[in-house]
């Protein structure tokens, strides 16, 4: 990760929450000189133990956001069903050109929250499929590897560039797209064939390459090309069972983070994964059922927990 290196001082970057992803892109931009901050719920300072992806440790503080000067760049790594209210606290503190990234897992409908932005306020949404965990809550492990897309969701401006600049340093590598939209549905297809079924069988990723749960997993993957097509955003059976089986290969030993929340008793992202296929699906008459499957099973489990 190179150093922040421009002649201008770089702009600090508030943070949301103490989620893994959070705190990996908070270890990774103040590490590069970017001062960074948290907004949390008790606001504190966070002694941090970062193990980067060469296993080095590092120990850092991370600092609460003061209120008393306007948030300039915010990002946002809560969950899908957070993102709204997350940044609806926040309004009061941003500045008026302020840049916000959200990253979730999943597809919410993005119009409500920008609606909430002024004119001049920037929205961009980052994918990514870095890993990071937390084995304990001082403590963040960058645990595999990934890559994140960037796009910006409202209109261009003079500040993209540092942006882009600073994502990368938090997340890359990135890349820069502009309709971010066939990655998320890409994205939904992992999801939805990880997500849920790790969580009902209470095992890590790998499991999943096991035979038994080929043709669920077809189900789903086929069920989202399917929806994904008729959106606008074609998608190929084959070669997204392809990546599926990749992402399961790549994070053998993960526990998927809808697993760890129905363990930990939290809400799941299941409305925005599995929820938003079948949403889709009801709305272009096509049948979802494998989906509607798993939606209702994590939806049942959670309740019951
Ligand atoms: O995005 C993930 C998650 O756990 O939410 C995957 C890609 C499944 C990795 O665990």
């Amino acid at each position: 990760m190179a150093p922040y290196t421009s002649a201008q001082p770089a702009l600090s970057w508030c943070i949301v929450g103490r989620g893994a992803i959070g705190l990996l892109a908070g270890a990774r931009l103040q590490l590069a000189g970017y001062p960074t901050r948290l907004w949390l719920k008790q606001p504190a300072n966070l002694q941090l133990n970062f193990t980067d992806i060469q296993q080095q440790n590092k120990q850092l503080c991370l600092l609460p956001q003061q209120t008393n000067s306007p948030v300039q760049r915010l990002l946002v790594p809560v969950k899908a069903y957070d993102v709204r209210h997350a940044v609806a606290q926040l309004m009061p503190y941003l500045a008026n050109n302020a840049q916000l990234v959200i990253s979730h897992n999943g597809i919410v409908p993005l119009q409500p929250l920008l609606e909430q932005l002024t004119p001049e306020q920037g929205l961009w949404f980052l994918s990514t499929s870095q890993a990071a965990y937390k084995p304990a809550p001082d403590h963040v492990i960058h645990s595999g590897t990934g890559s994140s897309y960037l796009a910006k969701l409202t209109a261009a401006s003079w500040e993209d560039d540092d942006i882009v600049a600073a994502m990368t340093v938090a997340l890359g590598p990135l890349s820069v797209v502009a309709d971010i939209y066939p990655l998320l549905w890409q994205k939904l297809a992992i999801n939805v064939a990880i997500n849920p079924l790790t969580a009902i069988e209470n095992c890590q990723n790998g499991q999943l390459a096991a035979p038994r749960y080929q043709p669920q997993i077809e189900a789903l993957v086929s069920e989202v090309c399917q929806v994904a097509t008729a959106s606008g955003y074609p998608m190929d059976i084959s070669s997204s069972l392809a990546k599926v089986y990749q992402v399961i290969a790549a994070t053998t030993n993960n526990f998927s983070s809808m697993q760890q929340d129905v363990q930990a008793g939290r809400q799941t992202e299941i409305d925005a994964i599995c929820g938003y296929v079948c949403q889709q699906a009801a709305q272009l008459n096509i049948a979802a059922p494998a989906n509607k499957q798993l939606l209702m099973r994590i939806r049942a489990l959670t309740t019951a927990t």
